[in-house]
């Protein structure tokens, strides 16, 4: 058979397209492709839930592929330990209740769990707005090619409806801070020093609906709640993933 170079290229454009029309309207948007977000993007689409994980980069894994200080291992406590081993990704204990694992294997594994429940991903896209309307509840996503933010051309985006959203953008709550930025009732408190203790200890109790139809998973609840940062220890984030499926699921009544 001899390959032909636009059959190739109408399989990519038929189905990407076919896949995105598809997706402009979902149960639930994950915005923000790192260790929570994809664990939340997972555990909902395990249930059956339509669920859109939007990443700006190239490549999903947000800060966990850098592990401490480009050492790419990072720590779990016992309290997440579970969630490794549901995820398939190996460990050893280092000292008492502290879990080593490879940062790569721990965004593979994440990824083809949710890659194996469901999720479709959209990378290379960047969340710029949410859709508002008169009822008060974020109902959708403004979206534009991360290209397009980067070069800073004038290109108008195009818009998905979700029934929720999940900001997992990290340190930064980008979906957060724009409901704020334009008159949204959204205090941001804003993170604070390292203290890895307190900042796992709170983190699931900081991952919640902050506001109608938005969820905060990850670094973004902590910077929303003003509580402290952690470091390259991430069961904070996994289960802090798992807390937002749980709320998103509770509120599809799944
Ligand atoms: O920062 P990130 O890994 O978020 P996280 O799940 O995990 C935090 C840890 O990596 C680490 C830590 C743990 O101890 O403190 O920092 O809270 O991943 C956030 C992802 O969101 C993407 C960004 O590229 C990154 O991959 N992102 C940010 N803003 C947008 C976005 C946006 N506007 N649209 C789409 N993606």
């Amino acid at each position: 058979m001899e390959l032909d170079e636009v059959t190739i290229s109408r399989a990519i454009v038929a189905e990407q397209s076919r896949i995105l029309l598809e997706y402009l309207d979902v149960d639930v948007a994950v915005v923000g492709g790192g260790p929570s977000g994809l664990t939340c993007a997972a555990l909902c689409a395990e249930k059956g839930v339509k669920t859109a994980l939007i990443e700006r980069k190239l490549s999903v894994g947000g800060g966990m592929w850098g592990g401490g200080m480009m050492f790419p291992r990072i720590v779990v406590q016992e309290e997440a330990r579970r969630l490794l081993d549901r995820f398939g990704i190996a460990s050893s204990e280092y000292a008492p209740g502290y879990y080593l694992a490879s940062s790569v294997e721990s965004v593979a594994k994440l990824t083809a769990a949710a890659c194996n429940a469901g999720v479709e991903f959209f990378t290379l896209v960047s969340v710029e707005d949410v859709v508002m309307k008169g009822d008060g509840r974020v109902g959708g996503l403004v979206i534009n090619w991360t290209p397009v933010e980067m070069t800073g051309m004038h290109v108008d985006p195009l818009t998905l409806a979700c029934r929720y959203t999940v900001d997992a953008t990290g340190h930064d709550a980008m979906i957060a801070h724009m409901i704020a930025h334009k008159g949204g009732d959204l205090p941001i408190r804003g993170e604070r020093f390292m203290w890895a203790d307190r900042a796992e200890a709170q983190i699931v109790g900081h991952t919640a609906e902050v506001f109608p139809g938005l969820v905060v998973t990850g670094m973004a609840a902590n910077a929303v709640a003003g509580e402290y940062r952690m470091g390259p220890i991430f069961g904070g984030m996994l289960l802090s993933g798992e807390q937002a499926a749980r709320v998103v699921l509770d509120g599809l009544g799944r």
